[in-house]
């Protein structure tokens, strides 16, 4: 079988731009953590950020633009009003309700889902050609309804979906064997949170799978005994919001990353979600996370990783979990 499966109805961009422009919507932790570091590592020429709180906006705004003798030249903008994001390549959308603590992801929707009606024909039409980067919670359910709002092909509408929980999977097993996490490829897919999917069986270490390594003890790494890994990486918003209040710095990295492979269509592969009816045996119409290509047109394909039976199960269980919680909803 081929490496990648191709999006359907996906467009390529006809021109090649050198200037970008991104938009991030809601100025709170987590958009002013994906601001920072998309100024930090040079990937835009005009950042434009909206909210619904004028003086916060106009405060972060003005922090931002007084780091200008720090920064790679860029133009900052801030307005209320969705026509200062218009013409942008990326629209990140942080805006929403935050995760209270001890609150799932899932009971996060109600209070998000009227803000996206008024948020996302409001980016499309000012900016046509965008691709839209959600990450907000729920993030899947979030994204296929931006989807549907927005009337973009699929492959330009992507949630941030388990990029950042594969990172924070390989930062435990990079832990674990005391390397760089760097050295740790690995995915987990499905729903951003709680139902995920570590791919065990494609997880190596220095390209050696890792359910071929043993612990110190001389205890063969299993499924079962790696339980306690994927255990964490779903425990820790939880515990990092119990501690600080909020996630920030690791989600503005994250997002940052798929930015760096969108804008400079990079196709790297990126754990992220996508509408995946019609890959892995999906038939619900969800976006969940899959391993997907990222470049200048979007999602470019889903790459086709061997899956073992019971990965393949989970995964058809985490689809199936968002559907019924979707279905609930009158979009
Ligand atoms: P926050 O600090 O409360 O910021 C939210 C911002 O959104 C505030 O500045 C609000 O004023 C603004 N806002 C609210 N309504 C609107 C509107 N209609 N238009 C424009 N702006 C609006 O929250 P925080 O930044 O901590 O989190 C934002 C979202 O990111 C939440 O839904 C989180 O659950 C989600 N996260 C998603 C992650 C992921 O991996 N996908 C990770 C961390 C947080």
């Amino acid at each position: 079988r081929p490496m990648f499966s191709q999006i359907p109805d996906s467009d390529l961009p006809s021109t090649v731009k050198t200037s970008f422009k991104i938009t991030v919507v809601g100025v709170g932790n987590v958009g002013m953590a994906c601001a920072q570091t998309c100024l930090t590592e040079d990937l835009v020429d005009e950042l434009a950020l909206v909210d619904i709180q004028a003086d916060k906006l106009r405060g972060e705004m003005l922090d931002l633009q007084h780091a200008a003798a720090f920064l790679p030249r860029v133009k900052i903008v801030a307005d209320c009003s969705y026509a200062v994001s218009a013409g942008s390549d990326i629209c990140i959308v942080t805006a929403g309700a935050r995760q209270r603590e001890g609150e799932t992801r899932l009971s996060l929707l109600d209070r998000n889902l009227s803000l996206f009606k008024s948020i996302i024909p409001e980016l499309v039409r000012h900016s046509p050609d965008t691709i839209l980067l959600i990450v907000s919670n729920p993030v899947d359910i979030l994204t296929h309804l931006s989807w549907k709002l927005s009337g973009l092909p699929p492959n330009r509408v992507i949630g941030t979906g388990t990029n950042l929980d594969s990172s924070r999977l390989r930062f435990l097993i990079a832990d674990k064997f005391d390397v760089n996490a760097h050295n740790i490829h690995g995915y987990m897919v499905g729903e951003h949170g709680d139902s995920s999917v570590p791919l065990w069986s494609s997880l190596t270490v220095a390209n050696v799978p890792v359910l071929n390594l043993y612990d110190k003890n001389g205890v063969k790494y299993t499924k079962e005994t790696l339980k306690e890994f994927h255990e964490a990486v779903v425990g820790s918003a939880y515990q990092v919001i119990k501690l600080k209040g909020y996630t920030s710095w690791a989600i503005g990295y994250s997002t940052a990353s798929l930015v760096k492979s969108l804008l400079r269509d990079q196709r790297r592969i990126h754990p992220v979600s996508v509408r995946a009816k019609g890959f892995y045996g999906i038939e619900h119409d969800v976006y969940l996370s899959l391993p997907s290509q990222l470049g200048r047109a979007g999602v470019l394909g889903v790459a086709n990783l061997p899956l073992e039976e019971d990965e393949m199960q989970e995964l058809q269980q985490s689809a199936k979990a968002i559907w019924e919680t979707q279905n609930k909803l009158h979009f």
